[in-house]
Protein backbone atom coordinates (compact mmCIF):
# COMPACT_ATOMS: atom_id res chain seq x y z
CA UNK A 1 0.00 0.00 0.00
CA UNK A 2 1.60 3.16 -1.10
CA UNK A 3 0.83 6.43 0.32
CA UNK A 4 1.73 9.74 -1.56
CA UNK A 5 2.45 13.32 0.78
CA UNK A 6 1.68 16.28 -1.05
CA UNK A 7 1.16 19.29 -0.04
CA UNK A 8 2.41 22.92 -0.46
CA UNK A 9 6.02 23.74 -0.55
CA UNK A 10 7.43 24.06 3.28
CA UNK A 11 4.18 22.38 4.49
CA UNK A 12 5.76 20.26 6.56
CA UNK A 13 5.77 16.97 4.45
CA UNK A 14 9.65 15.96 4.97
CA UNK A 15 9.22 16.52 8.84
CA UNK A 16 5.90 14.37 8.86
CA UNK A 17 7.59 11.70 7.06
CA UNK A 18 10.48 11.64 9.13
CA UNK A 19 8.38 11.33 11.75
CA UNK A 20 6.60 8.18 10.70
CA UNK A 21 9.61 6.57 9.50
CA UNK A 22 11.45 7.54 12.64
CA UNK A 23 14.14 9.08 10.22
CA UNK A 24 15.01 5.62 9.07
CA UNK A 25 14.06 6.46 5.75
CA UNK A 26 15.25 6.00 2.24
CA UNK A 27 15.62 9.59 0.98
CA UNK A 28 15.87 10.87 -2.52
CA UNK A 29 18.69 13.12 -1.62
CA UNK A 30 19.16 16.82 -1.94
CA UNK A 31 17.52 18.31 -5.13
CA UNK A 32 16.25 14.98 -6.21
CA UNK A 33 12.73 14.56 -7.78
CA UNK A 34 12.15 11.22 -6.68
CA UNK A 35 10.09 10.98 -3.44
CA UNK A 36 11.51 9.37 -0.16
CA UNK A 37 10.19 6.20 0.63
CA UNK A 38 9.34 4.66 3.92
CA UNK A 39 7.78 1.78 5.14
CA UNK A 40 5.81 2.43 8.53
CA UNK A 41 4.30 -0.36 10.72
CA UNK A 42 0.51 -0.20 11.49
CA UNK A 43 0.31 -0.17 15.04
CA UNK A 44 -2.71 -2.32 16.00
CA UNK A 45 -3.12 -2.52 20.06
CA UNK A 46 -5.12 -6.06 19.24
CA UNK A 47 -2.50 -8.06 17.68
CA UNK A 48 -0.33 -7.24 20.28
CA UNK A 49 -2.51 -8.42 22.89
CA UNK A 50 -3.39 -11.74 20.95
CA UNK A 51 0.05 -12.56 20.26
CA UNK A 52 0.89 -11.58 23.74
CA UNK A 53 -1.79 -14.55 24.63
CA UNK A 54 -1.13 -17.42 22.20
CA UNK A 55 2.71 -16.71 23.04
CA UNK A 56 3.50 -15.91 19.62
CA UNK A 57 7.34 -15.96 18.68
CA UNK A 58 7.03 -13.61 15.87
CA UNK A 59 4.46 -10.46 15.34
CA UNK A 60 3.73 -9.10 11.88
CA UNK A 61 2.16 -5.59 11.63
CA UNK A 62 0.45 -4.45 8.58
CA UNK A 63 3.00 -2.01 6.31
CA UNK A 64 2.34 0.84 4.13
CA UNK A 65 5.13 2.97 2.08
CA UNK A 66 5.32 6.58 2.42
CA UNK A 67 6.28 8.22 -0.50
CA UNK A 68 7.65 11.40 0.12
CA UNK A 69 7.39 13.64 -2.28
CA UNK A 70 9.42 17.04 -3.25
CA UNK A 71 8.65 20.57 -3.74
CA UNK A 72 4.83 21.80 -4.24
CA UNK A 73 2.15 20.62 -6.06
CA UNK A 74 0.26 23.70 -6.28
CA UNK A 75 2.84 26.06 -8.78
CA UNK A 76 0.13 28.26 -9.65
CA UNK A 77 0.55 29.47 -13.36
CA UNK A 78 3.31 26.77 -14.05
CA UNK A 79 1.58 23.62 -14.80
CA UNK A 80 2.58 20.62 -12.68
CA UNK A 81 5.34 18.49 -14.02
CA UNK A 82 3.58 15.18 -16.07
CA UNK A 83 6.46 13.20 -14.44
CA UNK A 84 5.01 14.16 -10.77
CA UNK A 85 1.61 13.58 -11.64
CA UNK A 86 2.39 10.22 -13.28
CA UNK A 87 4.46 9.62 -9.99
CA UNK A 88 1.56 10.43 -7.63
CA UNK A 89 -0.86 8.24 -10.02
CA UNK A 90 0.76 5.01 -8.77
CA UNK A 91 -0.18 5.59 -4.88
CA UNK A 92 -2.88 4.14 -3.87
CA UNK A 93 -4.08 7.07 -1.58
CA UNK A 94 -2.79 10.91 -1.23
CA UNK A 95 -1.97 12.10 1.88
CA UNK A 96 -2.19 16.24 2.08
CA UNK A 97 0.30 17.93 4.24
CA UNK A 98 -1.26 21.31 4.83
CA UNK A 99 0.33 23.98 7.12
CA UNK A 100 -1.60 25.58 9.60
CA UNK A 101 1.65 26.72 11.68
CA UNK A 102 2.81 29.95 11.88
CA UNK A 103 6.45 30.67 11.53
CA UNK A 104 7.50 33.72 10.28
CA UNK A 105 11.41 32.06 9.12
CA UNK A 106 9.57 29.73 7.18
CA UNK A 107 8.00 32.02 4.11
CA UNK A 108 5.01 30.65 3.23
CA UNK A 109 4.52 30.07 -1.02
CA UNK A 110 1.33 31.93 -1.04
CA UNK A 111 2.82 34.55 1.07
CA UNK A 112 0.11 33.84 4.46
CA UNK A 113 -1.39 30.86 6.62
CA UNK A 114 -4.41 29.84 5.17
CA UNK A 115 -5.24 25.84 5.53
CA UNK A 116 -9.12 26.43 3.84
CA UNK A 117 -7.29 28.44 0.85
CA UNK A 118 -4.41 25.55 0.30
CA UNK A 119 -6.76 22.63 0.89
CA UNK A 120 -9.29 24.15 -2.06
CA UNK A 121 -5.90 25.09 -4.20
CA UNK A 122 -4.40 21.26 -3.78
CA UNK A 123 -8.01 19.76 -4.58
CA UNK A 124 -8.13 21.74 -7.61
CA UNK A 125 -4.46 21.23 -8.91
CA UNK A 126 -5.25 17.39 -8.30
CA UNK A 127 -8.31 17.78 -10.49
CA UNK A 128 -6.65 19.66 -13.29
CA UNK A 129 -4.26 16.24 -13.35
CA UNK A 130 -7.55 14.35 -13.80
CA UNK A 131 -9.23 16.57 -16.40
CA UNK A 132 -6.21 16.73 -18.53
CA UNK A 133 -5.76 12.41 -18.13
CA UNK A 134 -9.84 12.43 -18.81
CA UNK A 135 -9.07 14.75 -21.89
CA UNK A 136 -6.55 12.54 -23.35
CA UNK A 137 -7.93 9.24 -23.02
CA UNK A 138 -11.34 11.10 -24.29
CA UNK A 139 -9.40 12.43 -27.76
CA UNK A 140 -8.05 8.73 -28.38
CA UNK A 141 -10.92 6.59 -27.91
CA UNK A 142 -12.59 9.56 -30.13
CA UNK A 143 -10.48 8.54 -33.13
CA UNK A 144 -11.06 4.49 -32.02
CA UNK A 145 -14.82 4.99 -32.36
CA UNK A 146 -14.89 7.06 -35.52
CA UNK A 147 -12.84 4.49 -37.43
CA UNK A 148 -14.86 1.66 -35.74
CA UNK A 149 -17.68 -0.08 -37.56
CA UNK A 150 -21.05 0.97 -37.00
CA UNK A 151 -21.64 -2.35 -34.81
CA UNK A 152 -18.73 -1.94 -32.68
CA UNK A 153 -18.95 1.46 -31.48
CA UNK A 154 -21.39 0.83 -28.18
CA UNK A 155 -18.43 -0.05 -25.81
CA UNK A 156 -16.52 3.21 -27.04
CA UNK A 157 -19.44 5.67 -26.73
CA UNK A 158 -20.67 4.23 -23.52
CA UNK A 159 -16.60 5.07 -22.27
CA UNK A 160 -16.87 8.83 -23.97
CA UNK A 161 -20.31 9.40 -22.70
CA UNK A 162 -18.95 8.71 -18.78
CA UNK A 163 -15.85 10.56 -20.05
CA UNK A 164 -17.93 13.46 -20.68
CA UNK A 165 -19.39 13.26 -17.49
CA UNK A 166 -16.80 12.58 -15.40
CA UNK A 167 -15.09 16.38 -16.75
CA UNK A 168 -18.40 18.39 -16.09
CA UNK A 169 -18.16 16.80 -12.36
CA UNK A 170 -14.43 17.88 -11.88
CA UNK A 171 -15.33 21.44 -13.77
CA UNK A 172 -18.00 21.55 -10.78
CA UNK A 173 -15.20 21.08 -8.21
CA UNK A 174 -16.82 17.77 -7.36
CA UNK A 175 -14.08 15.20 -7.05
CA UNK A 176 -14.24 11.75 -8.87
CA UNK A 177 -14.62 10.13 -5.66
CA UNK A 178 -17.84 11.72 -4.51
CA UNK A 179 -19.09 10.63 -7.70
CA UNK A 180 -22.02 7.67 -7.88
CA UNK A 181 -20.64 4.81 -10.27
CA UNK A 182 -21.71 2.00 -10.67
CA UNK A 183 -19.57 -1.01 -11.01
CA UNK A 184 -19.37 -1.19 -14.93
CA UNK A 185 -18.09 2.33 -14.75
CA UNK A 186 -15.62 1.54 -12.08
CA UNK A 187 -14.36 -0.72 -14.00
CA UNK A 188 -14.03 1.51 -17.23
CA UNK A 189 -11.63 4.46 -15.08
CA UNK A 190 -9.92 1.99 -13.00
CA UNK A 191 -7.21 2.29 -15.58
CA UNK A 192 -6.51 5.47 -15.49
CA UNK A 193 -5.49 6.05 -11.77
CA UNK A 194 -7.25 9.44 -11.48
CA UNK A 195 -5.80 11.56 -8.71
CA UNK A 196 -8.85 12.75 -7.14
CA UNK A 197 -10.65 8.91 -7.00
CA UNK A 198 -7.86 8.51 -4.34
CA UNK A 199 -8.61 8.49 -0.82
CA UNK A 200 -7.47 11.24 0.66
CA UNK A 201 -6.07 11.74 4.38
CA UNK A 202 -5.75 15.83 4.75
CA UNK A 203 -3.22 16.15 7.63
CA UNK A 204 -3.19 19.29 8.92
CA UNK A 205 0.27 20.41 10.71
CA UNK A 206 -0.79 22.94 13.53
CA UNK A 207 1.18 25.17 15.24
CA UNK A 208 3.45 23.81 18.90
CA UNK A 209 1.37 26.61 20.36
CA UNK A 210 -1.95 25.23 19.48
CA UNK A 211 -1.24 21.77 20.54
CA UNK A 212 -3.94 21.38 23.28
CA UNK A 213 -6.93 22.65 20.84
CA UNK A 214 -5.54 19.91 18.36
CA UNK A 215 -8.91 17.63 19.57
CA UNK A 216 -11.45 20.90 18.64
CA UNK A 217 -9.43 21.77 15.20
CA UNK A 218 -10.00 17.96 13.98
CA UNK A 219 -13.45 18.58 14.64
CA UNK A 220 -14.16 21.78 13.37
CA UNK A 221 -12.09 21.19 9.54
CA UNK A 222 -13.35 17.62 9.87
CA UNK A 223 -17.04 18.51 9.58
CA UNK A 224 -15.94 20.41 7.08
CA UNK A 225 -13.67 18.24 4.86
CA UNK A 226 -14.26 14.48 5.26
CA UNK A 227 -16.51 12.74 3.75
CA UNK A 228 -16.32 9.48 0.76
CA UNK A 229 -12.93 8.74 0.98
CA UNK A 230 -11.58 11.49 2.53
CA UNK A 231 -10.25 11.45 6.51
CA UNK A 232 -9.23 14.14 8.49
CA UNK A 233 -6.09 14.38 11.16
CA UNK A 234 -4.35 17.11 12.97
CA UNK A 235 -0.85 16.76 14.34
CA UNK A 236 2.30 19.16 14.98
CA UNK A 237 4.83 17.57 12.40
CA UNK A 238 7.85 19.32 14.43
CA UNK A 239 7.39 18.29 17.79
CA UNK A 240 6.39 14.35 16.59
CA UNK A 241 9.71 14.82 14.82
CA UNK A 242 11.76 15.93 17.99
CA UNK A 243 9.48 13.19 20.17
CA UNK A 244 11.12 10.61 18.17
CA UNK A 245 14.35 11.24 19.40
CA UNK A 246 13.32 10.64 23.06
CA UNK A 247 13.06 7.88 24.89
CA UNK A 248 9.73 6.38 25.94
CA UNK A 249 9.71 8.34 29.47
CA UNK A 250 11.49 11.09 28.77
CA UNK A 251 8.82 11.68 25.44
CA UNK A 252 6.01 10.99 27.76
CA UNK A 253 6.56 13.94 30.05
CA UNK A 254 6.94 16.02 27.22
CA UNK A 255 3.66 15.35 26.03
CA UNK A 256 2.28 16.01 29.35
CA UNK A 257 4.01 19.12 29.87
CA UNK A 258 2.82 19.95 26.57
CA UNK A 259 -0.81 18.72 26.17
CA UNK A 260 0.33 17.10 23.39
CA UNK A 261 -2.01 13.69 22.77
CA UNK A 262 -0.44 10.29 22.19
CA UNK A 263 -0.80 8.21 19.03
CA UNK A 264 -1.17 11.73 16.45
CA UNK A 265 1.57 9.58 14.15
CA UNK A 266 -0.59 5.98 14.74
CA UNK A 267 -3.57 8.16 13.18
CA UNK A 268 -2.82 9.13 10.24
CA UNK A 269 -1.55 5.55 9.59
CA UNK A 270 -4.81 3.88 10.97
CA UNK A 271 -6.71 6.60 8.84
CA UNK A 272 -5.29 5.63 5.71
CA UNK A 273 -6.36 2.08 6.10
CA UNK A 274 -9.87 3.73 6.88
CA UNK A 275 -9.90 6.12 3.96
CA UNK A 276 -8.98 3.01 1.64
CA UNK A 277 -11.81 1.05 2.74
CA UNK A 278 -10.13 -1.94 4.28
CA UNK A 279 -10.55 -3.59 7.71
CA UNK A 280 -8.20 -6.14 9.43
CA UNK A 281 -8.05 -9.55 10.44
CA UNK A 282 -5.75 -11.88 12.24
CA UNK A 283 -4.24 -15.03 12.65
CA UNK A 284 -2.72 -15.71 15.51
CA UNK A 285 -0.74 -19.33 15.86
CA UNK A 286 2.55 -20.12 18.37
CA UNK A 287 4.98 -19.34 15.36
CA UNK A 288 3.05 -16.15 14.35
CA UNK A 289 0.46 -13.45 15.09
CA UNK A 290 -0.08 -11.75 11.92
CA UNK A 291 -2.11 -8.98 10.51
CA UNK A 292 -3.70 -8.54 7.02
CA UNK A 293 -5.97 -5.97 5.78
CA UNK A 294 -8.95 -6.96 3.34
CA UNK A 295 -11.75 -4.97 1.32
CA UNK A 296 -14.73 -4.22 3.21
CA UNK A 297 -17.78 -6.44 2.82
CA UNK A 298 -14.69 -9.62 2.02
CA UNK A 299 -15.95 -13.00 2.18
CA UNK A 300 -13.30 -15.06 4.25
CA UNK A 301 -12.67 -17.37 1.04
CA UNK A 302 -11.16 -13.66 -0.45
CA UNK A 303 -9.75 -13.10 3.08
CA UNK A 304 -8.30 -16.59 3.09
CA UNK A 305 -6.91 -15.81 -0.56
CA UNK A 306 -4.88 -12.65 1.02
CA UNK A 307 -2.92 -15.44 3.30
CA UNK A 308 -1.97 -17.86 0.44
CA UNK A 309 -3.63 -19.13 -2.80
CA UNK A 310 -3.01 -22.19 -1.58
CA UNK A 311 -5.50 -21.53 1.46
CA UNK A 312 -8.04 -20.92 -0.67
CA UNK A 313 -7.53 -23.24 -3.42
CA UNK A 314 -8.18 -26.03 -0.77
CA UNK A 315 -10.77 -24.19 1.90
CA UNK A 316 -12.56 -26.33 3.55
CA UNK A 317 -14.29 -24.10 6.48
CA UNK A 318 -12.63 -21.21 9.02
CA UNK A 319 -13.00 -21.10 12.52
CA UNK A 320 -13.78 -17.61 13.72
CA UNK A 321 -13.80 -15.19 16.69
CA UNK A 322 -13.69 -11.84 17.42
CA UNK A 323 -10.16 -10.52 18.97
CA UNK A 324 -11.95 -9.09 22.11
CA UNK A 325 -13.77 -12.45 23.06
CA UNK A 326 -10.82 -14.65 22.44
CA UNK A 327 -8.75 -12.56 24.66
CA UNK A 328 -11.74 -13.06 26.79
CA UNK A 329 -11.76 -16.77 27.30
CA UNK A 330 -7.85 -16.44 27.41
CA UNK A 331 -7.14 -19.60 24.86
CA UNK A 332 -8.55 -20.92 21.53
CA UNK A 333 -9.88 -24.02 23.82
CA UNK A 334 -11.86 -22.28 26.22
CA UNK A 335 -13.30 -20.32 23.40
CA UNK A 336 -14.33 -23.76 21.90
CA UNK A 337 -15.80 -24.65 25.14
CA UNK A 338 -17.71 -21.54 25.03
CA UNK A 339 -18.93 -22.26 21.51
CA UNK A 340 -17.51 -18.69 20.83
CA UNK A 341 -15.33 -20.27 18.03
CA UNK A 342 -17.57 -20.19 15.01
CA UNK A 343 -17.16 -22.15 12.43
CA UNK A 344 -18.31 -20.56 9.04
CA UNK A 345 -18.05 -21.10 5.43
CA UNK A 346 -16.93 -19.32 1.89
CA UNK A 347 -19.97 -17.01 2.17
CA UNK A 348 -18.89 -15.51 5.63
CA UNK A 349 -18.34 -12.03 5.38
CA UNK A 350 -14.73 -10.98 6.92
CA UNK A 351 -15.73 -8.63 10.02
CA UNK A 352 -12.52 -6.22 11.04
CA UNK A 353 -11.23 -7.66 14.20
CA UNK A 354 -11.56 -11.60 13.24
CA UNK A 355 -9.44 -13.82 14.29
CA UNK A 356 -9.50 -16.78 11.91
CA UNK A 357 -7.77 -20.40 11.74
CA UNK A 358 -8.62 -21.82 7.71
CA UNK A 359 -8.81 -25.34 7.56
CA UNK A 360 -7.88 -26.33 4.00
CA UNK A 361 -6.94 -29.47 1.69
CA UNK A 362 -4.65 -29.27 -0.96
N1 LIG B 1 7.03 25.93 13.69
C1 LIG B 1 6.82 24.86 12.94
N2 LIG B 1 7.62 24.68 11.90
C2 LIG B 1 7.40 23.59 11.12
C3 LIG B 1 6.38 22.65 11.39
N3 LIG B 1 6.44 21.68 10.46
C4 LIG B 1 7.45 22.01 9.63
N4 LIG B 1 8.06 23.17 10.04
C5 LIG B 1 9.20 23.83 9.43
O1 LIG B 1 8.90 24.19 8.12
C6 LIG B 1 10.04 24.02 7.28
C7 LIG B 1 9.69 23.15 6.10
O2 LIG B 1 9.42 21.82 6.59
P1 LIG B 1 9.58 20.54 5.66
O3 LIG B 1 9.13 19.38 6.46
O4 LIG B 1 10.90 20.49 5.05
O5 LIG B 1 8.50 20.91 4.58
P2 LIG B 1 8.24 20.22 3.17
O6 LIG B 1 6.78 20.32 2.93
O7 LIG B 1 8.86 18.86 3.14
O8 LIG B 1 9.02 21.21 2.21
P3 LIG B 1 9.40 20.94 0.67
O9 LIG B 1 9.75 19.51 0.52
O10 LIG B 1 10.52 21.87 0.43
O11 LIG B 1 8.17 21.34 -0.08
C8 LIG B 1 11.14 23.45 8.16
O12 LIG B 1 11.96 24.52 8.57
C9 LIG B 1 10.36 22.87 9.32
O13 LIG B 1 11.14 22.86 10.49
C10 LIG B 1 5.55 22.87 12.54
O14 LIG B 1 4.65 22.08 12.87
N5 LIG B 1 5.81 24.00 13.26
MG1 LIG C 1 10.17 17.99 1.72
Amino acid sequence: MDLGIVGLARSGKTTLFDALTRGHAHTGGFGSLEPGIGVVKVPDERLDKLSALIKSKKITHLEVRFLDFPGSLSLRGEATPPAYIASLAQCDALVHVVRAFRDESVAHPEGSVDPQRDIANVDLELAFGDMAALERRASKLDIEVRSARAGEREAGERELALLARLREALENEQPLRAQELSPDERRMISGYQLLTNKPLIIVVNIDEADVARADEIERELAGQHSGRGVKVAVICATLERELIDLTESEAAEFRTELGLAEGGLDRVVQLSQEALGLITFFTVGEQEGRAWAVAVGATIFEAAGKIHTDIQRGFIRAEVIGWQDLLDCGSYAEARKRGLLRTEGKQYITQDGDTIHVLFNV
